[in-house]
């Protein structure tokens, strides 16, 4: 540390909150600088997102050998993914092995929540507490509290009157549920319900679906990694990874055309048209959304993709009726597209039935099931597949404050207020990892978590260098970054629906689009103001 360093006596230089991917980085690359760092963890144990989302079926969409760290040429090198899409547990394991491979352990503080961080405007430090009653001073708070970790309940009257076990899928009891022999429903139809209600219907005498609004899905092709395939990537890991970084997305870089070399849906003849969209279906991911380069942009070119996603539910679907029912009629790729894997054909059980709530809302939960239009639906258990507070919800359950003690949650009463994504004005030295007004959840997360954790380690190392005191965040930088983020969006389709991108799916939350599309301008931003000496924020 440098011995001009004006916050008195801190117990160490940075607090770092959250222990997933982005809390292990930093912890990582703050020790690699030289400051001292503790990581405080709500979890018992490592791993964020894969830590707490163990439901049946859970995955990751973006292929293993790009969902997965590249900052260490060793790290990337040894390990071995089994699957294109690894299940939880694998990527779990991988986690637990990133934090045994170098030594994060020691740092984390477990079991530990974070209710409060306070600015105090005399020292320049921050005062982290938590609920095991310690108090924390530190120069530095980072937040890598995750985008998507507050788990979204729904206000259901009834909630608490029922009788039999209920489940968040993003705290999924470790040892597993067994659903054998029980009548279970399931409410939401996004990633997670699309990823566990198959796995759940194996095993369930019967599964209701409670639909808001159906989704969007595109086969995985899930399957165990080709040998050769991976060794030719690793041999050429690090321009791969280079080109992944030069996507919208931060991933598919080796398979990608460049948008501009793309066509337009609208300028291909029919057959041509359904042609492609065969080819990127029986490819199968995300990358449906790529086959051309208006898809997000143009509502008549997007309609061609969202017809050919309905066709294909009607080929898959038996009975025609259900099959309407789970045709969605909005934008495709405006709320985030899943990825299944048998979802569309489990409706074809007998086990399994579709309960349309978009015009009749779940009445109550009662004491023995989930009550619609008057009608009760009886079940033993209740799966909320109810998704998150997504991007602001961590950040919002903490106690934050800034200079004059000015609440976070005050600032962003309105929607989140970033300069790009990582520093709040009014927040001296808080830094968010994959933050509001960042790329973050529009891309492959791991790309945007090392992409932020390294730009904050070389900051923090310049201050130290040089024995700045605080980073902050210009008022003005910060407003003319967030009418940048809102004109970015306008360009989109994103504002055709009800995301949780926009803040929709939170009652009384802000309608504000969260996320920036495009990783690599953002990227190129966030470089040259580094280069210009962080030109945007004060370094006093
Ligand atoms: P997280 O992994 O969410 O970790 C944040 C941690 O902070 C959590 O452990 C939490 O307990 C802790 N925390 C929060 N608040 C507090 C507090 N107050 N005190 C103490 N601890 C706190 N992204 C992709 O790019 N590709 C995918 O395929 C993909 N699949 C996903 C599948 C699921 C089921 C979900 C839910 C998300 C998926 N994501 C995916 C997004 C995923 O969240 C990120 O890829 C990534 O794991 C985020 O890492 P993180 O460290 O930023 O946050
Ligand atoms: O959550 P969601 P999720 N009554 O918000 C419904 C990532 N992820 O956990 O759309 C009835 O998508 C809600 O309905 P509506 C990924 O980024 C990735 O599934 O609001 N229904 C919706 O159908 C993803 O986007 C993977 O009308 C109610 C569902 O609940 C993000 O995490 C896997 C309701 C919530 O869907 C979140 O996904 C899992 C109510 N009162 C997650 N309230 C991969 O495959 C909510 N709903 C990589």
């Amino acid at each position: 540390m440098n011995s001009s360093s004006p916050a008195p006596d801190p117990d160490v230089d940075l607090v770092i909150v959250g222990a997933g991917f982005a809390g292990l980085y930093m912890l990582h690359a703050a020790r690699g600088i030289g400051l001292s760092a503790r990581v405080i963890e709500a979890g018992s144990g490592v791993g964020g997102t894969w830590y707490w989302n163990r439901y049946p079926g859970a995955r990751c969409d973006v292929p293993s050998m790009e969902y997965s760290l590249g900052f260490d040429e060793d790290l990337q090198r040894d390990w071995e993914w089994t699957e294109r899409y690894p299940t939880q547990p694998e990527i779990l394991r991988y986690i637990d092995h990133v934090a045994d491979r170098f030594d994060l352990r020691d740092g984390i503080t477990f079991d530990t929540r974070v209710q409060a961080a306070h600015f105090d405007d005399a020292t320049a430090a921050w005062t982290t507490t938590t609920d095991g009653g310690e108090s924390i001073r530190s120069r530095f708070v980072v937040m890598a509290t995750g985008c998507l970790s507050a788990a979204n309940l729904p206000q259901i009257a009834g909630r608490d009157d029922f009788a039999g076990p209920t489940y968040h899928t993003g705290h999924w009891p470790h040892e597993g549920v067994d659903f054998t022999g029980k009548r279970v429903a399931v409410i939401g139809t996004g990633s997670s319900a699309i990823q566990s209600i198959p796995l759940i219907a194996e095993q369930a005498t019967h599964v209701t679906v409670f639909q808001r609004t159906p989704a969007y899905a595109v086969p995985a092709h899930n399957k165990p990694l080709d040998p050769d395939e991976v060794a030719r990537i690793k041999d050429d890991y690090v321009d791969w990874r280079a080109a992944a970084r030069d996507t919208t997305t931060g991933f598919g870089g080796h398979i990608r055309t460049d948008p501009e070399e793309l066509p337009s849906a609208l300028e291909v003849d029919d057959e041509t048209r359904r042609r492609m969209y065969e080819e990127r279906w029986e490819a199968g991911g995300l990358t449906f959304l790529g086959a051309f380069n208006d898809l997000l942009f143009s509502p008549e070119a997007n309609d061609t993709a969202a017809e050919f996603v309905r066709s294909k539910i009607r080929d898959i679907v038996e009975d025609p009726e259900v099959a309407e029912r789970l045709s969605p009629d909005t934008v495709v790729g405006c709320k985030r597209l899943c990825v299944d894997t048998g979802y569309y054909a489990t409706f074809n059980r007998d086990n399994v039935s579709l309960v349309d709530v978009s015009a009749t809302p779940i009445d109550r939960i009662t004491r023995t099931g989930v009550e619609v239009d008057g009608a009760v639906h009886e079940v033993d258990a209740i799966v909320f597949a109810t998704g998150f507070d997504a991007m602001t919800g961590a950040l919002d359950r903490i106690d934050i404050r800034g200079r004059g003690g000015l609440p976070l949650k005050e600032k962003w009463s309105a929607g989140p207020l970033t300069y790009l994504g990582l520093q709040v004005h009014g927040f001296p030295n808080l830094f968010t990892i994959t933050g509001p007004g960042s790329p973050s959840v529009l891309t492959n997360m791991i790309v945007s978590i090392e992409q932020h954790v390294e730009w904050i380690r070389d900051l923090l190392a310049r201050m130290d260098a040089d024995g700045t005191g605080t980073v902050e965040a210009d008022a003005d930088a910060e407003a003319e970054w967030v009418a940048y983020v809102n004109a970015v969006a306008e360009l989109t389709l994103f504002h055709g629906c009800s995301s949780w991108y926009l803040g929709a799916n939170v009652p009384g939350k802000p309608r504000v689009f969260m996320p920036l599309p495009g990783f690599p301008d953002y990227k190129a931003k966030c470089d040259e103001v580094a280069a210009a000496d962080y030109e945007g924020f004060s370094l006093a």
